[in-house]
């Protein structure tokens, strides 16, 4: 399959038009997870849209699912060189040492609910990053998709804050997340994600912080069957596009894929709503995960532990005011 990036390269176009027939341009999508997960629905969402908004080409989807081509840190990398690559949900952090003020955009504690969320994604708060991904990683976010919230796994319970001191956890790469969970007392590595599973069961960590449907899908309730409802992130998952790939596309057809990317970004959310807790029902109710409340007053000594950690970042990093605009909405 040509990628569209194959294309760009000088490479025959094996699906060239007959006269007057539309061109077939292909695109490689990619994914650690399976085709139900809200990723992939996100994609599907995608291809069918920006087939719709314009009748220029057909843009044809490859679906390179269940990490057949890497985790997100290595999609990340094939857009920015225009490899492989054309189309992928990332998770900011994992982008974030190549373009540092997207960490802010999925911080722990930076939205008071989803509906703040969502205010924000609205708003242009974040145009200046969209700005700076393109011009310093060479790939485009054309949508958000996300929106779960992030909770504690764990190989045994923990209910309160007490339980948390010490627990050893797997934390994203965007050294914000070490130091929010060094600051509530816990004792965060950086591990790749596809690690993590082992890492619980040779006993190098004793859980992690996911969204419901990362545990369900990357079976982490096998190694670590406690889920705490501490809720301390709610989701921004970029819909990337490799620049390389937009490039090849004319005006009216990336007027589309602009369009298509935002409406599937959102219609993924939805998506990843639901299925997340239809996903955990299930574990429960098959006797395989023990969901565990966090109660406000321990929502409240996590928040109030890891905001100066927080704020010392924001101001180091030098997003005060972006923070602030956010805080505002
Ligand atoms: O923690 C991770 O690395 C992963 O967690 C979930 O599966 C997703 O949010 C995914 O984007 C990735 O970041």
């Amino acid at each position: 399959l040509l990628s569209v990036s194959a294309f760009a390269n000088g490479q025959q176009d094996s699906a060239a038009p007959a006269n007057g027939e539309k061109k077939v341009m292909k695109i490689n999508a990619a994914s650690m997870f399976d085709e139900v997960h809200p990723f992939t629905q996100t994609y599907y969402k995608f291809e069918e849209l920006v087939n719709k908004y314009q009748d220029e080409v057909t843009i044809e989807v490859k679906y390179n699912l269940n990490k057949s081509l890497g985790i997100e840190t290595d999609y990340f990398r094939f857009m920015s060189q225009g490899e492989s690559v054309d189309l992928a949900i990332l998770a900011p952090a994992n982008i974030a040492t190549r373009v540092p003020s997207i960490a802010i955009v999925d911080m722990p504690l930076l939205f008071k609910d989803y509906a703040h969320r969502n205010r924000v994604l609205a708003s242009d708060l974040f145009k200046a990053i969209e700005e700076d991904v393109v011009k310093k990683a060479n790939v485009r976010i054309i949508g958000y998709a996300g929106g779960a919230s992030r909770s504690i796994i764990s190989n045994y319970p923990i209910t309160n804050m007490e339980d948390l001191q010490g627990f050893k956890l797997r934390v994203q790469g965007a050294p914000i997340w070490a130091k929010v969970f060094d600051a509530v007392g816990a004792v965060p590595s950086v591990i790749a994600y596809d690690e993590v599973y082992s890492a619980i069961q040779t006993g190098v960590i004793q859980g992690l912080e996911n969204e419901k449907i990362g545990y369900a899908q990357m079976r982490f309730f096998e190694v670590a069957p406690h889920y705490t409802l501490n809720e301390h992130s709610i989701t921004v998952r970029p819909l990337f596009m490799s620049e390389k790939a937009y490039n090849k596309f004319s005006p009216t057809v990336q007027a589309a894929i602009m369009k298509a990317g935002k409406e599937a970004g959102e219609f993924g959310a939805q998506v990843e709503l639901e299925l997340g807790q239809i996903e955990l029902d299930k574990l429960v109710k098959s006797g395989l995960a023990n969901v565990h409340p966090f109660s406000d007053a321990d929502k409240a000594e996590f928040k109030a532990r890891a905001t100066p950690a927080l704020l010392k970042y924001v101001e180091e990093a030098g997003f005060t005011e972006l923070y602030n605009g956010i805080q505002a909405i």
